[in-house]
């Protein structure tokens, strides 16, 4: 059943002119979840959506699986003392009723992990989970946007500014483990 409604709203989504693309669960709606290229080198690429939680009760968003990389996890990048650091969450993203937790540069991202030696291509789709404590799983496409790009709506009309900052592979090496 969620196969064929995936396979329907990607149907429905390769008509629009538009990149953006949505996917939903159970009260809740997942808005356009993308990355940006990144040559072969890289360890690690950035993604971005946002979640909406349509429903009365809380709901938490626990884990991320993307079975082209070697690993996918929930990141969030806190800025103390002008130094952005990457921090993971091991307990979640809670995602309150009737709100929207944007995943952006300097805030939550998906952390993927392990290229492999593969380059992320513009154009490129990838499969992922979303992992929900309610809703359970949300099947998403993750698209690759081209750098500053930003969505019709200008949600990420700001994110080239960002560049070097979220979007670099390298800020990783200062992430703060939290076991
Ligand atoms: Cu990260």
């Amino acid at each position: 059943m969620r196969r064929t409604l995936l396979s329907f709203l990607l149907t429905a989504t390769a008509a629009l002119p538009l990149s953006a693309h949505e996917f939903s669960g159970k009260d809740l709606e997942i808005g356009h979840p993308y990355t940006h290229p990144m040559p072969s080198v890289a360890p690690t690429a950035i993604a971005y959506l946002t979640v909406t939680n349509t429903g009365t009760e809380p709901d938490r968003l626990v884990a991320v699986e993307a079975t082209n990389f070697e690993g996918a996890s929930l990141h969030r990048t806190e800025i103390a003392d002008g130094i952005a650091r990457m921090r993971s969450q091991p307990d979640g993203i809670v995602i309150p009723p009737g709100e929207t937790i944007a995943f952006e540069p300097n805030g939550y991202h998906v952390m993927l992990e392990g290229l492999g030696g593969d380059p992320i291509e513009l154009d490129e789709t990838f499969p992922a989970v979303l992992v929900f404590q309610r809703a359970g799983n949300v099947e998403i496409v993750i698209n690759v946007d081209p750098r500053g790009a930003g969505i019709s709506g200008g949600d990420h009309s700001d994110q080239s500014d960002m560049e070097g900052m979220g979007d670099d592979p390298n800020d990783h090496d200062e992430m703060d483990e939290e076991d």
